[in-house]
């Protein structure tokens, strides 16, 4: 089966040419002029005119939550909506989250989440080894599982205390092994502790709404955090990666780490880069973005966009971690008991596109370096994924720039009954999505079956990409 892909304008990181693209079976074969099956000898391809449309990487979001158990529910996309949706949007491969039981093994994490995970996807997906419980015998499970599973990437903690938190000591230890074995420490950076404390101020105080959950997180538990990171990981030598950093004062953690020669690789999320903390003073409507770490300021998302164009932030991805609004309802007389997350799996690309590019903040080559270039170079799937080139895995994303469409929870695929986008006018559109050579999504249109998405083993990782 080979499908020729004509006339689109190719966007990579670094190039942007108008081509044709022959696939063959699961992988791009040929990109060149004029191409046919007579100058190819490709069977009687399949054709898809691009003509005025431009053709992306498929999108790579780093940082999903789906089917997980979290605050006394799970996250209410799984695995076959979770994907489908992400495909819907244009990403075509995330990596999920394993959370390790605190006194059980690592494996046994892995063995739960693949319970869920297996013959269920419609995307292709990897897994991020959340270690929680750090001692000598998860040490011995990490070198097994990057070179026999694939898992490269370990993500810890530093808040949610005693359910997911790991202290320094752990984290030295992890930063070591993974160091030695020749993966990655990624780290949800917020002070736990000062965190508990003002919780619990607050709720000492009655001061229960979604507000107070911002006002739980102020910038500076996230900016000590990252700090105390960035030392540790220059200290032991780890490559290291901040997932959702929010705030100016945590870049500039990252900014002076710089001047040491230090690399710590940087994802933010749509939400941070478009939403803002006012969106907590609309009573409890506010739970819908009631996340971790919080909404910031408006001079905190010019700080982000900047960091983009300065090249210290490297992904955006969307920590989608959805709850249907009777969920979030448990949380509505005390805002620490509002599940943490919102959805954004299938809205990031398009979002992206036309807050970045279209409104002139980011290049088109910047845009496909933070969706899907430099995630598959962080996470060690480069050139198999990420990009589009010769022998890359034929995973394409047909875009129509000019096309205007409004979110909705009444049209978006993701299994939760709201958005944190309602009514939001996009400029751009995913037209058609290639998974593996397979059209998955055409025009609003699912063409693959669950199952079709596959785990995808990644390699070891390395400080600088
Ligand atoms: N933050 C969230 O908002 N949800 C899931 C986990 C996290 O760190
Ligand atoms: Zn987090
Ligand atoms: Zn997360």
């Amino acid at each position: 089966m080979s499908v020729l892909i004509k006339n689109g304008r190719v966007i990579t990181a670094s190039e942007d040419y108008t081509a044709d693209i022959l696939i063959e079976g699961e992988k791009i074969s040929a990109i060149g002029k004029n191409l046919s099956s007579e100058t190819t000898h490709a069977l009687s391809p399949e054709e898809i005119d691009a003509t005025g449309k431009l053709i992306f990487p498929g999108g790579i979001d780093p940082h999903v939550h789906l089917d997980m158990p979290f605050m006394g529910t799970f996250s209410s996309d799984n695995y076959e909506t979770g994907t489908l949706a992400a495909l819907h949007g244009g990403t075509t491969m995330v990596i999920d989250f394993i959370l390790q039981t605190q006194g059980k093994s690592l494996h046994n994490a892995l063995d739960e989440w693949r319970s869920r995970s297996d013959g269920n996807c419609y995307g292709d997906y990897s897994f991020h080894m959340a270690v929680t419980d750090f001692n000598d015998d998860t040490k011995k499970e990490i070198k097994d599982l990057i070179d026999k599973e694939g898992i490269t990437s370990f993500k810890t903690f530093m808040a949610y205390k005693g359910a997911l938190m790991i202290d320094d000591r752990q984290m030295i230890g992890l930063m070591n092994e993974v160091r030695d074995r020749g993966g990655i420490v990624t780290v949800h950076a917020t002070n736990g502790d000062m965190i508990d404390f003002l919780i619990a101020k607050h709720r000492a105080e009655g001061k229960l709404s979604p507000l107070y959950h911002y006002l739980s997180q102020p910038e500076i538990t996230e900016s000590e955090a990252a700090g105390r990171f960035a030392d540790m990981a220059f200290y032991t030598d780890v490559p290291a990666y901040i997932v959702h950093l929010t705030c100016e004062g945590a870049l500039n953690q990252v900014r002076d780490a710089t001047e040491r020669n230090q690399k710590i690789f940087v994802e933010t999320c749509i939400q941070y880069l478009i939403l803002d903390a006012s969106l907590y003073e609309k009573d409890f409507e506010g739970a819908k973005w009631v996340m971790s770490p919080p909404l910031r300021e408006k001079k905190d998302q010019a700080t982000l966009w900047a960091g983009i164009n300065q090249g210290l932030v490297q992904v955006v991805g969307t920590d989608h971690c959805p709850f249907e609004w009777n969920k979030k309802l448990m949380g509505e007389k005390d805002f620490s008991k509002i599940p943490n997350g919102h959805p954004a799996i299938e809205n990031r690309m398009e979002l992206l596109y036309s807050e970045g590019v279209e409104k002139g903040r980011i290049s088109l080559n910047k845009y496909v370096e933070v969706t899907s270039t430099n995630a598959a170079k962080i996470f060690g799937m480069f050139p198999q994924k990420g990009t589009i080139g010769i022998g890359a895995d034929a995973d394409i994303v047909i875009f129509d720039p000019k096309k205007k469409h409004k979110i909705s929870a009444k049209t978006h695929h993701m299994n939760v009954d709201y958005s944190g986008y309602e009514g939001w006018e996009v400029t751009g559109k995913v037209e058609t999505v290639l998974l593996r050579g397979k059209v998955a999504i055409d025009n609003g249109k699912e063409k693959i079956k669950k199952g079709y998405g596959k785990f995808v083993k990644r390699g070891k990782v390395s400080k600088v990409i």
